[in-house]
């Protein structure tokens, strides 16, 4: 005869924690999107993130710093061409320059935050490449240091 009531399942075994998973390469897959991150520089974290659409494609590559996992450069892309482009240019954890392009692969828009408040500060607009309009958006970057191009040389 075999018992009948005493294959209980053990209440432990329903409850081992939430899954987290652990790991230096690990991808999670979402229906329609998915998601991996890449330890690119063997840091122990990831360093690169990147997201996928529903057609396998690349949609935005993150790149992460290893020691704080921020991102220091962002680039979305759509129909297998880059869109967007955002950076950390002074390594201070905050993106400060944000680009757009066109289908050509040419600047159409950048955004700057040049006092790293996190706020866009000038505003520049580009037709085929050529820069024909800039919009000061910080009136305090009017008082004094206006000029500055960020990326020009020093004189
Ligand atoms: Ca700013």
């Amino acid at each position: 005869m075999v018992p009948m009531g005493n294959r209980m399942p053990g209440a432990q075994a329903k409850n081992a924690g939430p899954s987290r998973p652990k790991c230096d390469h690990c991808a999670s897959f979402i229906p329609g999107r998915s998601e991996v991150w890449e330890d690119r520089e063997h840091a122990g974290v990831p360093t690169a993130h990147f997201v996928l659409g529903r057609d396998g494609a690349v949609q935005k590559i993150e790149v992460l710093r290893a020691a704080d996992s921020t991102a220091v450069r962002v680039f979305e892309y759509a129909g297998g061409h880059l869109v967007s482009e955002a950076q950390d240019t002074n390594g201070d954890g905050v993106l400060d320059r944000f680009e757009r392009f066109d289908a050509d692969g040419e600047v159409v828009m950048r955004e700057e935050d040049l006092n790293g408040d996190g706020k866009i500060d000038v505003r520049s607009f580009f037709e085929k490449g050529k820069l024909v309009r800039r919009e000061i958006i910080d009136p305090e970057l009017l008082q004094g240091d206006a000029a500055h191009e960020r990326g020009a040389p020093a004189h």
